[in-house]
């Protein structure tokens, strides 16, 4: 009896053992494959193997529809290369409010003194702040208030457009947008944070920049627009009130085949050469049209030049007109 007894003591210790390992392993081996869920996220945007895979660039690179579904799980402190999936325009991120905008219509458009007033609560307390200001082109009596803090500024082109925006969900601030049209054409957002004791400015980007909402920011300058999938060469991040830049690893993209679509400065080369900018040229006659063109990357120099080749085995530079 008591025999059979130690038998089955030693059966259920034996099966009791097997149990633990077992789960030891199913947890073991979840922890791995969470760990290998990340990189799936950046395979779509390492661009297509063969130029003859099924293209599909619909759901690729950026959305310009509302944020609706933004991914608040990843709260950790540590820098995360950004997903462009992500990434919305600035404007997405706007509050809806209104300010009250006055001017004098008798100056001259580019003359034009705006005086700014509007209120809601920036620094998160539940009390709506008090926000003033006078935007006067390339006149440094120009200023931002909030709660009688005043901080002056300098915008070549305002127009009087100014928003409430939140740079970053994770803290309870919202900032005040500052559009300025800038000097020729190169039109960017002035931010300001009040933080309940001070109002500074926290950085600007241009106007066609994308953000995640979560304090990330990519510059239309920063990202290979005329490709699907889009790539980026690096980030800006805000956090404590400055941007901190960091680059990104596009190596990886050569060899890839890209859709490019838009205008496009196309040189006939041979070979990637050495000074790719004594080749540019910016004649009208070697402008093309690309509409869907299935092209290989060979070489980056820049988010507007490249080494390219073509469907036909054509190569050569391809590079875009930034400037104004
Ligand atoms: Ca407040
Ligand atoms: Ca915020």
């Amino acid at each position: 009896m008591n025999k059979e007894h130690d038998k089955s003591k030693r059966i259920y210790k034996a099966v009791g053992i097997t149990a633990i390992s077992i789960a030891v392993f199913i947890m073991i081996f979840s922890i791995i494959s969470m760990k290998e869920k990340k990189p799936v996220d950046d395979k779509q945007f390492s661009g297509y193997d063969r130029p003859d895979e099924t293209i599909t660039v619909d759901s690729n690179g950026i959305n310009e529809a509302a944020p609706d579904d933004i991914n608040e799980t990843d709260m950790e402190d540590i820098i995360e290369e950004p997903n462009l999936e992500d990434f919305f325009i600035i404007k997405e991120y706007f509050k809806d409010y209104i300010f009250e905008v006055s001017y004098d219509d008798s100056l001259d458009y580019f003359d034009r003194i705006y005086n700014v007033h509007g209120s809601y609560d920036l620094d998160g307390d539940g009390k709506e702040d008090i926000i003033n200001a006078v935007l006067k082109p390339r006149d440094d009596s120009s200023y931002i208030e909030v709660n009688g803090l005043e901080v002056s500024i300098y915008p070549d082109h305002p127009t009087g457009e100014i928003f409430i925006i939140d740079m970053d969900s994770r803290d309870n601030y919202l900032e005040v947008a500052v559009f300025d049209d800038g000097p020729s054409g190169d039109p960017i957002y002035m931010f300001f944070r009040y933080d309940g004791k001070e109002l500074y400015s926290v950085g600007s980007i241009d106007e066609f920049a994308y953000m995640d909402g979560q304090g990330k920011f990519i510059s239309i300058f920063d990202l290979s627009k005329y490709f699907e999938p889009k790539f980026y060469f690096s980030w800006k991040e805000h956090k404590d009130g400055e941007f901190a830049s960091y680059s990104h690893d596009v190596e990886q993209y050569i060899g890839r085949y890209f859709i490019l679509n838009g205008n496009g400065y196309f040189v006939s080369l041979e070979e990637s050469p050495d000074d790719y900018y004594k080749y540019v040229t910016w004649d009208y006659e070697t402008i093309r049209d690309f509409k869907d063109v299935n092209i290989r990357l060979l070489d980056i120099y820049g988010s507007s030049s490249y080494y390219v080749e073509l469907p036909n085995g054509e190569r050569g530079l391809l590079y875009f007109w930034t400037g104004d």
